[in-house]
């Protein structure tokens, strides 16, 4: 049974210590079909400025208390007072006098289909327990700054479990008698009960060591369900490059005597930093050149460092309380992304980044649930784990770097982890090191990470007798957040491009801004910068690398516009100058304000994928159409997602007709027959520049045959994949097309990641149909809604990846997603309300669309009994 709302919010503003510390705890764990008996000695104490006569009020969710010892005896039931989500225990020694409460409690792991504390995925008893999933296996202070050592010791049938896995090095093991087994595990690094974890089951291992830079030997183990152990090397590989990588760039080395990944197939997130322990969705670990896309690739190495990097930035130096999340997720996000740039290319990288973040952000932060990235309040911290905490999070720390330089940064950092190591710190806390570190005043700063809202740059130049002036604006509106509205701390990097595409030297000789090499500090509502001198006027280069989260708005003429797209010698200011072009010219043709693409547009992006001098994956990101959700953003109001399909198909004609020629000689070109597979970065980029040309070549063609002779010859997944979404997007009718997706359905049956992928790609269909497509595939043997990658690939792909069928102007796309998300509530509260925020642009749709979507949200949030998850999201959603 899921939790209910209570309606309580929860307030930054009333954050109390705890009035008892706890630093030890041993925990017993015996597992049997069918249900989990936890024993928990909890080593506790009052704090010393805490009231005497508070009693210890420990957290619990969904429990059954079996007994309760104080200091090794049964405990009065007068003492005591204990509910499903609440043991008070009162009349406990004063500060000086530590004492041990014994609880024990019994579970049904089976019986947990929200999956989080202790459950069983696929027979496979595992924990998730951030945020607050530890309280669902024993009551404590399930709050981040409680930090305690444990030692675990689980003990279960050897056949049903003979790997036994927790936190920390393994201490002892052995044998039961009657078939059953044990391991002790010891963590002696301090940690908040969030990071515990547990493993128990069959599962095969692949194995490997790493010595670190000061000699220490760490024995590495990725696990998997049985026989998939081989589909790991990928994931092996990339955990030992995360780690040379952070002791190379940020001096920080690895604490234990072995670090163990598990990766289970029920799991409502990509994985989990538990210490030295981390629980991965095996989308995140797995992977087979037959069965994986590059995609697939770079999303393993990338969460694979992701929860590797937490041991510092979250394990080490955690959250004193849930607000501040940001600190270990914007943080870890930012070291993740700096190792897969410098891992692969970083304009790529950094193009990738800025795309996630416009495309998954922008609208989070002008929608109904917008949030500052250090959020004041909440219902339901599983609702917080969003794009603004983790990418606008990991956006102000690369900004701090911006602010720094290079040096700065890493002695702040330095500062940082020296510190607080063993600390459950603030914001304040890790901006306090840099302040100090570098002597910079950061207190204006600071205001990014409680004032949410996308702010706006505008930017205004002119030119005359060698003189350029820069005039910055920046606003920022109030929003649904209604959090303050004042100037920031904005790093704007520039460029001033020359006619033969070179950066000018030159130095402004006045303004109202500090400007410092290539980076302009703007702090003020409005500033300007004068350039004099200048030998010929220079096309203004603004906002490269996307120094700040902003919204631009720079009154820039088409021509210049049009020439840094070709010769702005930063690529990423290209991919910028174009992105920004392709876009404004897709919202004007959806909006109805002109049918016609400017010609010199689509020669530049015709040009782009064949100019040699730009790697392959950096002319796919370039010659890549915005989504239809992204031009539906740019429109904003009065959306019609049937002018916004319109649009882009017109668009995509259009460059197609224009570029057939070129992309058929530069396709060719790429072609590597009989060249053994690689999944380097290198090899990604040429499949996806060719699969991109593929596209516009079977657009320009009007037939399915190019798209089916490569999904035949394809020989891996990517280049399968891309055939197919060609197919099924784009020739939905064609007998080629239903042949392909029964093939592709056969071959990859018993692969559930595999069919995850063909989930998505039938829900993804933009055409009217789908709607009884996906309520057929609701319906398929093996569609699940306990799983969330499947519950995802269905509900997920249609609401998230198919605007056209979704908004159906008749509703039925939002009353079939509602009647799935009332169905997985019950279920599994977490996933539902995830899948829920798809709903979040509901207001920026035309009037009847709107109508439909309002209806289909207020009859959804009055249904009885919807989780806390759920109900929050519907509820800020329509407010
Ligand atoms: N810290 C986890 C996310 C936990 C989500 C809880 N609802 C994974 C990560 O960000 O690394
Ligand atoms: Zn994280």
């Amino acid at each position: 049974m899921q939790r209910t709302d209570d309606g309580q919010v929860i307030r930054l503003s009333d954050y109390c210590p705890p009035a008892f510390r706890i630093r030890h705890i041993e925990m017993l764990v015996s597992l049997t079909e069918g249900r989990a008996d936890v024993v928990t000695a909890i080593h506790a104490e009052r704090a010393a400025d805490a009231d005497p006569a508070v009693p210890l009020e420990l957290d619990g969710d969904a429990l059954t208390l079996v007994s309760l010892e104080i200091d090794g005896a049964p405990a009065d039931a007068g003492r005591f007072s204990a509910t499903p989500d609440r043991l008070a225990v009162r009349d406990l020694p004063p500060a000086g006098q530590p004492f041990v409460l014994r609880i024990e409690t019994r579970l049904q792991p089976e019986a947990n289909t929200e999956l989080m504390g202790l459950y069983r995925s696929n027979g496979i008893w595992c924990t998730q327990c951030e945020a607050e999933g530890f309280r669902r296996i024993t009551y404590f202070l399930d709050r981040p700054d409680v930090l305690a050592t444990y030692r675990v010791r689980l003990e279960a049938e050897r056949e049903a479990a003979p790997i036994l896995l927790a936190n920390g090095n393994p201490s002892e093991s052995g044998d039961l008698g009657d078939g059953r087994h044990f391991a002790v595990w010891d963590d002696p690094h301090p940690k908040p009960s969030y990071l515990f974890a547990l493993v128990a089951g069959r599962l095969d291992v692949l194995k490997d060591r790493f010595e670190t830079a000061s000699g220490r030997p760490v024995d590495l183990a990725v696990y998997t369900e049985p026989g998939l152990a081989d589909r790991a090397t990928y994931a092996m590989d990339a955990l030992k490059r995360s780690m040379i990588w952070d002791e190379r760039r940020f001096g920080r080395e690895y604490d234990l005597d072995v670090f163990n990944i598990v990766a289970i197939s029920d799991f409502n997130m990509g994985a989990m930093e538990n210490k030295g322990l981390n629980v991965f969705n095996h989308k995140y670990v797995l992977l087979a050149p037959d069965t994986a896309t590059d995609g697939d690739y770079a999303g393993v190495e990338t969460v694979i460092a992701h929860e590797y990097f937490h041991n510092w930035t979250g394990n080490r130096i955690t959250c004193r309380d849930w607000f501040q999340l940001c600190l270990k997720e914007g943080l870890t996000v930012y070291r993740d992304q700096e190792f897969s740039g410098d891992e692969r290319s970083r304009t790529v990288k950094r193009i990738a980044s800025v795309h996630g973040l416009k495309a998954q952000q922008f609208p989070e932060d002008q929608g109904p649930l917008q949030h500052p990235v250090r959020p004041r309040q909440y219902r339901e911290i599983n609702n917080f784990y969003t794009a603004t905490v983790y990418e606008k999070g990991a956006e102000l720390v690369r900004m701090l770097a911006t602010i720094l330089g290079e040096a700065g940064f890493r002695a702040g950092m330095d500062l940082y982890f020296d510190r607080h190591d063993g600390d459950a710190a603030t914001i304040e806390d890790f901006l306090a090191c840099f302040a100090e570190a570098t002597g910079a005043d950061l207190e204006q700063f600071a205001l990014w990470y409680d004032q949410a809202g996308t702010p706006e740059l505008e930017v205004r130049e002119s030119f005359s007798d060698g003189r350029l002036t820069i005039t910055l604006r920046q606003s920022l509106a109030k929003g649904a957040a209604g959090t303050g509205t004042e100037p920031l701390h904005m790093p704007v990097r520039f460029g001033l491009v020359g006619r033969d595409g070179t950066d000018l030297a030159a130095e402004p000789s006045a303004g109202t801004a500090e400007v410092e090499g290539d980076v302009i500090h703007l702090t003020t509502a409005e500033a300007q910068i004068v350039f004099e001198n200048l030998s010929e006027r220079p096309r203004l280069s603004i906002l490269r690398d996307f120094s700040a989260p902003v919204t631009l708005r720079h009154e820039q003429s088409r021509e210049d516009r049009l020439a840094l797209a070709r010769l702005d010698p930063n690529a990423f200011g290209r991919w910028r100058a174009l992105t920004d072009l392709t876009g404004e010219a897709l919202r004007d043709a959806a909006a109805g304000a002109s049918a016609e693409f400017d010609p010199r547009l689509i020669e530049i992006l015709v040009d782009c994928a064949a100019e040699e001098r730009l790697e392959p994956a950096l002319r796919a990101q370039m010659i890549a159409v915005p989504g239809e959700s992204e031009i539906a953003r740019l429109v904003g109001t009065n959306v019609d997602p049937e002018a916004v399909h319109t649009a882009r198909e017109a668009m995509i004609r259009a460059v197609a007709r224009n570029g057939a020629d070129t992309f058929r000689r530069v396709r060719d070109a790429l072609a590597r027959p009989g060249e053994a597979f690689s999944a380097d970065a290198e090899s990604a980029g040429l499949r996806a520049l060719s699969n991109a040309l593929l596209m516009f070549l079977s657009a320009a063609e009007g037939t399915p045959a190019l798209a089916r002779e490569a999904f035949g010859r394809a020989d891996n997944m990517t280049d399968r994949m891309a055939a197919a979404a060609i197919l099924a997007h784009r020739f939905p009718d064609a007998p080629e097309t239903a042949g392909a997706l029964d093939e592709f359905y056969r071959r990859f049956e018993s692969d559930p990641l595999v069919l995850d992928k063909w989930f998505t790609l039938r829900a993804t269909v933009p055409e009217p149909g789908t709607l009884d497509a996906v309520r057929e595939l609701a319906g398929h043997p093996k569609f699940s809604l306990a799983n969330p990658n499947r519950a995802r690939a269905l509900i997920g792909g249609f609401a998230t990846g198919n605007q056209r069928v979704f908004h159906r102007a008749d509703g039925e796309g939002y009353r079939w997603t509602a009647e799935r998300l009332a169905e997985l509530d019950r279920l599994n509260p977490q996933t539902a309300a995830r899948l829920a925020t798809a709903f979040r642009s509901w207001r920026s749709f035309e009037p009847v669309r709107r109508e439909q979507a309002r209806a289909a949200l207020t009859d959804l949030a009055a249904r009885p009994s919807l989780s806390r998850d759920l109900s929050d999201i519907l509820e800020r959603t329509l407010a």
